[in-house]
């Protein structure tokens, strides 16, 4: 059950944050504890042991031992604390370890947005997840340090430049949840801020669908004009075919030989007339300016699968 939430916590919204709240509200009650038996008997004490009127100062006849209340105030403290540690450190490690199964989502962050990323291709700026399965984020930052923070899911953690870092949770309850960031990152730090949504299964796979912007290849191929010049039944037309080219060695114009990898096939659709096929007019156009890195990256993984 998702709670209202109570006067010190937001609403418990994964399957880790009712935990979480116990091992918060036992500190807190038991500090809640001690401090009233601190205070009362100290304010006790005060007034009992007072310097009344008309009395005359004297000082306190000198005791300096008494075994079984210092055992009592070593012991108890210590025991209390073990109870903290140990139920603090499963908590931790409940935290800590991310389920194998998990799925992933890619989080970068950056002055002063967020962008979530999908395996199967999915980019935006809010996070969509489905209910009751695990996600793992995996993080980074294109700038400065920046914090992830799930106030309802009980989970943060910082995203650091120069590195991968990554939390997991699970949401059993369909809602939308705030998410922001959380360690100053500059001027528009406030303004950081996105939810995650929560939905069933079905509704997820729709959104996912929705929103894999990036078409594959074979769209591409057609979409700009690849397949006016390029065939993929090795004929020959302006240009050369695709049909086996990933992996094959070729001859350029000036009599070099190249093995075609990602690298070249990255090169000729940026820049075609870096090297010039042998037999071939330099008369493909560039699409330096026209694909974005996805595309680009779908474009010669479709020509990759054109090899057999
Ligand atoms: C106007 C015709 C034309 C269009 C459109 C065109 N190309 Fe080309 N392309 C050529 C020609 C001609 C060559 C060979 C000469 C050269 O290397 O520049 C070539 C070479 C290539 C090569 C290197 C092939 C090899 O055998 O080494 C790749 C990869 C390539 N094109 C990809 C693309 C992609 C991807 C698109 C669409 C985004 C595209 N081309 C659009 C004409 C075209
Ligand atoms: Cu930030």
């Amino acid at each position: 059950m998702q709670g209202q939430g109570t006067f010190n916590l937001p609403p418990a919204a994964s399957t880790i944050a009712p935990a979480y709240d116990s091992l918060f509200y036992f500190i807190y009650w038991l500090s809640v504890f001690f401090f009233v038996v601190i205070t009362v008997a100290t304010i006790a004490f005060v007034i009992k042991y007072r310097r009344k009127k008309g009395e005359a100062f004297k000082l306190t006849t000198g005791f300096c031992h008494n075994t079984p209340l210092e055992l009592v105030w070593s012991v108890i403290p210590t025991l209390l604390i073990f109870v903290i540690f140990i139920w603090g450190f499963q908590m931790f490690m409940r935290y800590w370890v991310i389920p194998g199964n998990a799925m992933e989502v890619r989080v970068t962050a950056q002055q002063w947005n967020w962008n979530f990323k999908y395996p199967e291709g999915a980019s935006r700026e809010i996070l969509v997840v489905p209910k009751g399965r695990p996600v793992k984020l995996l993080m980074q930052s294109v700038d400065v340090l920046h914090s992830l923070f799930i106030p309802d899911f009980r989970v943060k953690m910082d995203i650091v430049p120069n590195r991968y870092t990554s939390l997991w949770f699970q949401a059993d309850q369909e809602g939308e949840y705030d998410l922001y960031c959380t360690e100053y990152c500059g001027q528009k730090h406030s303004r950081m801020t996105t939810r995650v949504s929560v939905r069933s299964e079905s509704e997820y796979r729709k959104w996912l669908e929705e929103n894999s912007v990036t078409p594959t290849g074979d769209v591409l191929y057609k979409r700009y004009g690849c397949n006016t010049c390029h065939s993929l039944d090795g004929g020959t037309g302006n240009g050369p075919t695709f049909k086996n080219l990933f992996g094959s060695t070729e001859k350029m114009s000036d009599g070099t030989m190249v093995e075609v990898d990602d690298n070249y096939l990255r090169e000729s659709i940026l820049d075609p007339k870096a090297k010039i096929v042998d037999g071939f007019e330099p008369v493909m156009p560039t699409f330096k300016n026209t694909l974005s890195a996805d595309e680009l990256d779908s474009l010669i993984d479709f020509i990759k699968t054109q090899a057999e």
